[in-house]
């Protein structure tokens, strides 16, 4: 029986026990966070003991005064960035979450932005200190932004080469800054750091365009700061509030221009310096370097005999084009021709321009005109003045056909002229017998319309400058008394002063 007894006893006992738990679990049962998980904010780089900030009430309700809640985290936050904190308000226990204090990372939003902090409750009763509950809830804290980073250029030096040509707001390059800020404290403008007229960026795609031509003769090369800024509020006064990037624009050169062909004509006219040349070309290049220069000019159309030929004329970018050779009367070949000249310069990629000219061929002339005599001797006094007529040259050529006159050889100093036309051969500079006494000059005489063909004579006119005392006598000596000799005969000679005349006889 006795055994009986202490089955009940103990029987009783665990039931007092279990009693008694219960009464404590229906104490304790109650006391759970409002809420399984709450969600807080705080901003990154907050200083320690910042609050991080809830919507909603933490914590738990506790009817009974002599319970105390302490609340820890124990999960989450290795870091150990932040602490759990209590207060007492009436018959509410507010779980606060606070920066903790001794911590020298900082929040870095950029880093981490969000936590999960499991927060435990320890429930002790004053009465009965060895009754521990535990609560549990998580809280979610989310890192929000601030401007603490400025807008870095990657990279940060930018070389590109822009054609000349390059049109207009076109994209030259694509600038590249990294802000990793959230919203407004992220969003990059780009700006140039000094007012420009040739260049323009995008302020927000960050794209280089052109807003004028670019001119690689004007200025081959252009330097540019790029500046990339956020638009949030700075973090810290000291911080930069942007970043610099350097852009040179190295210009190319372009084969902007073809060449220009101007062709002076000698087709109703004849060269004043050679009967040949038919025509004088001109040849211009509005471009600079390789892409000015010019590589050919020929004749690419129209002259299938080859007749014609290109050859350089007597300036800089002037060519002549001329025959070959002079054409004999036995030549039968057509009178006209329509000729196309080409230029090309040696640029890249090259330019070309082509040019059309006629050109008419003189009509053969039977008659050659000649001079009456084949030469001349012709006087002329030393004192006569420029412009003084020497001969008039005369031909067997009928008065109604043109012809011309020319001076070939023989005309030192220029000292002749003669009329084209008219033939007449006139002194142009004053003579000096002493310097120059005779002239033989080769003159000649051509049929213009027989251009370029054989039909040409000559003539030889010797001139001879006479003398004229045109220097002054100069005495050896003054003059002497004279004496008589009274039995001379008549006729004798007196005197004879000595006198020293470059002058002849
Ligand atoms: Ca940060
Ligand atoms: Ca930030
Ligand atoms: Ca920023
Ligand atoms: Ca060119």
């Amino acid at each position: 029986m006795a055994d009986f007894h202490l089955i009940q006893g103990l029987y009783l006992a665990l039931i007092v026990k279990l009693l008694l738990l219960q009464v404590a679990s229906a104490m304790f049962s109650e006391l759970e966070f409002t809420k399984a998980q709450y969600n807080v904010t705080i901003p990154e780089n907050s200083i320690p003991k910042t609050q991080a900030l809830s919507t909603e009430k933490m914590g738990i309700f506790v009817t009974d005064p002599t319970l105390v809640i302490r609340y820890k985290i124990f999960a989450g936050d290795p870091e150990r960035f932040f602490k759990a904190e209590t207060r007492l308000v009436g018959d509410f226990w507010f779980l606060i979450i606070r920066v903790r204090t001794g911590n020298r990372a900082v929040l870095n939003r950029e880093y981490q932005d969000t936590y999960r902090l499991l927060v435990r409750a320890t429930i002790t009763s004053d009465l009965r200190r060895a009754v521990k509950m535990k609560a549990q809830t998580e809280v979610i804290v989310h890192v929000t932004d601030t401007n603490d980073i400025t807008p870095t250029f990657y990279p940060s030096s930018y070389d590109v080469s822009v054609p000349e040509d390059k049109p207009l707001h076109s994209s030259i390059l694509q600038l590249s800054a990294h802000d990793p800020d959230l919203g407004i404290n992220g969003e990059i403008y780009y700006s140039l750091a000094e007012p420009s007229l040739q260049f323009a960026v995008h302020p927000t795609r960050g794209v280089l365009t052109l807003t004028r031509h670019l001119d690689y003769q004007k200025q081959p090369l252009h330097q540019l700061t790029i500046i990339a800024k956020d638009r949030g509020i700075k973090f810290r006064v000291e911080e930069l509030t942007s970043r610099l990037a350097t852009v040179t624009v190295k210009v190319t050169p372009v084969n902007l221009y073809p060449p220009e062909i101007f062709v002076r004509h000698f087709s109703s006219l004849f060269s004043p310096s050679d009967p040949n040349i038919y025509a004088v070309v001109g040849v211009i290049d509005k471009d600079l370097g390789i892409h000015g220069e010019l590589e050919a000019l020929e004749i690419i159309e129209g002259d299938s005999a080859g007749l014609f030929q290109v050859t350089p004329g007597n300036k800089l970018n002037e060519y002549n084009m001329e025959l070959v050779q002079p054409l004999t009367r036995d030549d039968t070949i057509p009178q006209d021709y329509t000729i196309t000249l080409m230029a090309k310069d040696k640029g890249i990629p090259q330019r070309s321009a082509t040019q059309v000219i006629t050109v008419r061929l003189a009509e053969t002339s039977d008659v050659t005109p000649t001079f009456t005599q084949a030469d001349y001797d012709i006087e002329i006094e030393e004192i006569s003045p420029p412009g003084s007529r020497v001969l008039h040259l005369k031909t067997t050529a009928s008065e109604n056909r043109p012809i011309v006159f020319r001076i070939e050889s023989g005309n030192s100093n220029g000292t002749f002229s003669v009329h084209s036309k008219s033939g007449l051969l006139t002194l142009a500079t004053p003579l000096d017998k002493e310097t120059k006494p005779y002239y033989s000059l080769t003159v000649s005489v051509f049929d213009p319309s027989s251009r370029g063909q054989k039909r040409k004579s000559t003539a030889i006119v010797n001139v001879r400058v006479l003398d004229n005392n045109d220097n002054d006598p100069v005495f050896n000596s003054t003059m002497d008394s004279v004496v008589f000799d009274e039995n001379r005969p008549a006729g004798s000679i007196v005197y004879t002063a000595y006198a020293v005349d470059k002058d002849e006889g």
